[in-house]
């Protein structure tokens, strides 16, 4: 079976998690991973009045400046505090609308301090006509807070207006000169972040699309660069500057009471508030980890079908390769057909099905059990699954004679399949009745559903128990070498 991470993680991993003496038990580990799922990135917007900072965010969020719950927008200073907007397609991003620098109101020199840089995650500094000292003071800032940031240059539609008058004027050259000017200041101090030349008035052309695009792409591995920081300012900050964070985490919905309290009680215990690098380690071991679900059945149960149409392939056969899914990113799928020959004996199918993280196990027979054993060992091995009864298309067809009408059937077969998880005390167990040839027929639809969600949490603990493993492992092999 091939790794679950890229061996280079392995490494870096072990030796992290040795390093992080918080690390010690698995429950702290999951209560961590936990939070950072539902952790929010803040990407604060700043940059000069009138820069276009709140027109940028509309346009983010693909709205008009009169649309209801638009950002406001004008040619006098506009944006008085900051302002919250959910990021569209990414739930755990949020962008917020900063006051512009450089007005009676915000004066350029207590900007930063003012806008508390330090409740950010990431920054996108917006410039419109010139690279001004005022937008290095905040990259400065943002440079010692060492944290992530975009350049968005801005109105480019009236820059390129004005030029258009100069004899050798080419749009390509003139906003090649753009980004190069931008970019010449950044480079001097050796930093090289992203650059994007948008306009209003052309959303369509230059590079609004692309800063959309790279966001999104970006936006998971960025939740771990940043995620480390933010824990890092929780718990070692100043005493003030931490309740301050806290406070504005939890009344923006950053982060919940319950998530706070959890992980300032690890913090408290350990140093794992120190170990920035090793938990980013971790979560970037957490992002490449692969998800095995296994769908277990008889010869004949379906299996392969099953497995081609969870991932939208064809012709999937044997448990020696793995099917993935664009729905189920990170998730491989193994076909396991032929569980009748290793269920003989408890100990032997749990062995085997440690490989695995989670199971859909197909029902063939109700009377013959061999379901309710896997379930067991899945129980016994602490991990969950689903059934699924396969073939119900057949199953309505052998009850043709009977005349009663389908939703009858498929009822009388839903009070059956209960009564008998009843009778395996296995009540809380969840069955799909699905034709695995029609995925828009049955139960196929609310199969899909459940797994997409589930699976997502699921990955999470199976991440966790897989980095539990991998330590003892580790320190198995010293404790052996030091005997
Ligand atoms: N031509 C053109 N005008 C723009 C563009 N982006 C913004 N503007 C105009 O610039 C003016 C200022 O825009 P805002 O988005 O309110 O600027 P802001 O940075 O949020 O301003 P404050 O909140 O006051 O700091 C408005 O009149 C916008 O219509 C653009 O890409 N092209
Ligand atoms: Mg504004």
């Amino acid at each position: 079976m091939p790794q679950k991470v890229p061996e280079e993680c392995i490494t870096k991993i072990t030796e992290a998690l040795q390093s992080v003496k918080s690390m010690k038990t698995t429950r702290e580990f999951m209560t961590v991973l936990e939070v950072f799922s539902q952790f929010k990135m803040d990407i604060a917007v700043t940059g000069e009045s009138g820069s276009g900072k709140s027109t940028l965010i509309n346009a983010l969020l693909g709205l008009d400046h009169d649309d209801e719950g638009a950002a406001s927008t004008g040619v006098v200073e506009t944006t008085s505090e900051p302002a919250m907007y959910q990021y569209p397609n990414l739930p755990y991003v949020r962008l917020w609308d900063l006051p512009g620098m450089g007005t009676p109101s915000f004066a350029s020199k207590t900007y930063v301090e003012a806008m508390n840089f330090v409740l950010y995650d990431m920054f996108i500094v917006v410039i419109s006509e010139r690279f001004r000292e005022n937008n290095m003071l905040v990259i400065d800032e943002i440079q010692r807070q060492n944290k992530p940031f975009y350049i968005v240059r801005t109105k480019v539609d009236n820059d390129l207006l004005s030029q258009s008058r100069k004899l050798a004027f080419t749009e390509t050259r003139a906003l090649g000169l753009m980004r190069d000017e931008c970019l010449k200041y950044l480079n001097d101090k050796n930093l090289h972040p992203s650059v994007f030349l948008v306009s209003v008035h052309g959303t369509q052309k230059y590079d609004l699309q692309k800063l959309k695009d790279t966001l999104e792409n970006e936006a998971s591995k960025l939740k771990i660069e940043v995620f480390p920081l933010f824990m890092a300012n929780v718990f070692t900050k100043g005493r003030t500057k931490a309740r301050t964070i806290q406070q504005h985490a939890l009344q923006s919905g950053k982060i919940s009471e319950e998530d706070l309290q959890k992980i300032c009680t690890i913090c408290k215990h350990s140093d794992f508030a120190h170990g920035t690098e090793a938990l980013k380690t971790v979560l970037d071991a957490l992002e490449h980890f692969q998800l095995d679900v296994a769908i277990l059945g008889e010869t004949g149960s379906g299996v392969s079908t099953l497995l081609d149409a969870l991932s939208g392939k064809q012709n999937s056969t044997n448990s020696t390769t793995s099917a993935t899914s664009l729905q189920y990113p990170d998730v491989r799928f193994w076909a396991v057909s032929g569980i009748e020959r290793i269920t003989d004996n408890l100990e032997d199918i749990k062995l085997f099905m440690d490989n695995f993280d989670f199971f859909v196990i197909i029902v063939s027979e109700w009377q013959q059990a061999l379901h309710v054993e896997l379930a067991r060992a899945a129980d016994q091995l602490r991990k969950h699954y689903h059934f699924v009864q396969t073939k119900v298309d057949c199953y309505l067809q052998t009850q043709g004679d009977l005349c009663y009408p389908e939703i009858q059937l498929l009822d009388g077969l839903r009070a059956q399949s209960a009564e008998e998880l009843k009778k395996a005390n296995l009540a809380h167990s969840q069955l799909f009745l699905i034709n695995g040839l029609d995925k828009n027929t049955f139960d196929f639809v609310s199969l899909e559903c459940v797994l997409s969600s589930d699976l997502n949490a699921i990955r999470l603990s199976a991440f966790a128990y897989w980095v539990d493993g991998m330590v003892r492992q580790k320190q198995n092999y010293s404790t052996c070498q030091i005997l």
